[in-house]
């Protein structure tokens, strides 16, 4: 009896972003709504495909092995294609830089645009075969005046981007995404076939009681990292020890991490040197998100969004999410040596 009536005025993904376009006035031309429907699009593709893997056969090695010498997937392979078609073919790109693919992808006229796609098709691939969550990650940056989009248009710190988000596909499908005005988050109604806004204004909460790390790889881990899991795991003064969550797929690591606080981390270690994330397409769109959320994102000893990187698919050690249990990691990196 006392069930809500249907919403007449649904507030879409591009309803949305539109009348933030709008907002900004003149400046804005709308070529990035257009951008963000085309990754809207490629999303809603992909997760049409994730859904059905099973069925069609899509799971399982597609025999090639991917620039970090991983074997790819095939449903990797394919949101690799989809997302490159899809973003040609909106006409507002000039460079892509996709997780799947050693070098970048200059677009060409009539085709080209005025913004750098930099992109994880989809991440989180050991969880594939399994049905766990995985999702796709991007991060937009618009080329530099005067430039006719090069790989320095795409070689800038994260800070630079213009816009950021992942989708998530798990029970539900959420686009995730800032255009540098706070995060919000949209899930497919899939019997529409829109994202609708669903999480208005994300804010990590200051503290969470949720670590997320994986600690398979404790034996490599620097004594920083060692010793600020021990504070968590071990607090002093009678407060209770934080919580493991970790899936091993960042989207949903993420996507927790951003809804219920607490840290999410993925250091360098004795193995990994430089950490297992790429900085471009994983490291920078997370931090720019956790950023705008309220959060910290940082390697332990600098502002993850103020690196320069120097090639495409560097990688570097991550940590993100709520401010007070960052700040406290930091410590650790300054203080244990
Ligand atoms: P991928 O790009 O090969 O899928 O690897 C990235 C994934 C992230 O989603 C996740 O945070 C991390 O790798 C998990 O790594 P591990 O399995 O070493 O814990
Ligand atoms: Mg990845």
């Amino acid at each position: 009896a006392n069930e809500e009536p249907p919403s007449t005025d649904l507030i879409t993904l591009t309803r949305h972003v539109l009348s933030d376009q709008i907002r900004l006035g003149s400046s804005a031309t709308g070529d990035l709504t257009l951008l963000l429907n085309a990754i809207q699009l490629t999303s809603k593709f992909i997760a049409t495909n994730v859904r059905k893997a099973r069925l069609i056969n899509l799971v399982g090695l597609a025999g090639e092995t991917n620039v970090q010498g991983e074997e790819q997937k095939k449903l990797d392979v394919l949101s690799n294609d989809i997302m490159v078609n899809a973003l040609r073919a909106s006409g507002k790109t000039a460079v892509l830089v996709s997780e799947e693919l050693d070098e970048a992808i200059f677009i060409d006229d009539p085709y080209k645009g005025k913004y750098c796609v930099v992109f994880d098709p989809l991440d989180g691939s050991s969880n594939i075969d399994a049905g766990v969550n995985i999702g796709t990650i991007f991060g937009i940056y618009k080329v530099q005046p005067e430039s006719t989009g090069t790989i320095e248009d795409v070689l800038r710190p994260g800070r630079e981007m213009v816009a950021a988000g992942y989708t998530m596909y798990g029970s539900s499908c959420n686009l995730v995404m800032s255009t540098g005005n706070g995060v919000n988050g949209y899930t497919l109604d899939a019997a529409l076939g829109e994202f609708i806004l669903t999480h208005p204004n994300i804010t990590i909460p200051p503290r969470g009681k949720i670590y997320s790390f994986n600690e398979g790889n404790s034996m490599y881990f620097y004594p920083p990292t060692t010793a600020y899991l021990k504070s968590i795991k071990y607090p002093a003064n009678n407060k209770s020890p934080y919580s493991a969550r970790y899936i091993g797929s960042m989207v949903a690591d993420v996507h927790r991490t951003l809804l219920y606080g607490g840290i999410f981390g993925y250091p360098s270690d004795k193995k990994s040197k430089s950490g297992k994330l790429r900085l471009l397409y994983e490291a920078f769109p997370m931090a720019y998100l956790t950023e705008q959320a309220g959060g910290i994102a940082t390697t332990g000893t600098q502002r993850i969004l103020d690196i320069t990187p120097k090639t495409i698919h560097e990688r570097c050690p991550v940590f993100l999410g709520s401010r007070d249990d960052v700040q406290e990691l930091m410590r650790f990196y300054k203080e244990v040596p």
